[in-house]
């Protein structure tokens, strides 16, 4: 995929604690929501938000559409620990427009199930939570 879409539905969000650090200068392309029904739940002892990547399972989830630089791309994996077998991963999702229905394909960060700890919340459709704690305010060191 060339054209670097990212779907957030996170800490990544507008008026979420990622988002000015990150997203600054990348485009907004609007509001959406996955096609497929995901776990979208709130774990861990930091309160992160994250998708199970179990289509069918959960509520439709909404979040924001933007199409980012290269750097930016992996920038935004490295925060995620891409890279490291418990962080999340990076894979390509349908999703789509809530107001003119249009269907696109982006990427995504989803992290197994098997390494969230603790869970927060049920299943919800959309991120709204306030109890993240960003890294640098974190006391303890995971795994
Ligand atoms: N940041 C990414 C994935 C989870 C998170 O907190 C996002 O906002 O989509």
């Amino acid at each position: 995929m060339d054209k670097n879409l990212v779907f957030v539905y996170g800490t990544l969000k507008q008026n979420q604690p990622h988002h000015n650090e990150y997203m600054r200068g990348q485009a907004y392309l609007g509001r959406y929501r996955t096609r497929n029904k995901f776990p979208l739940v709130v774990v861990n002892q930091w309160y992160s938000p994250v998708m199970f990547p179990e289509p069918g399972v959960g509520k439709h989830v909404i979040g924001e559409l933007y199409q980012v630089d290269k750097s930016t791309l992996s920038i935004l994996d490295k925060l995620e620990s891409v890279n490291k077998k418990t962080g999340y991963r990076r894979e390509l999702i349908e999703i789509q427009n809530i107001v003119n229905k249009k269907i696109v394909s982006a990427y995504v960060y989803t992290r197994e199930r098997q390494y969230a700890s603790v869970m927060h919340s049920d299943y919800l459709s959309e991120y709204l939570d306030t109890r993240y704690v960003l890294p640098n305010k974190r006391r303890k060191q995971s795994r």
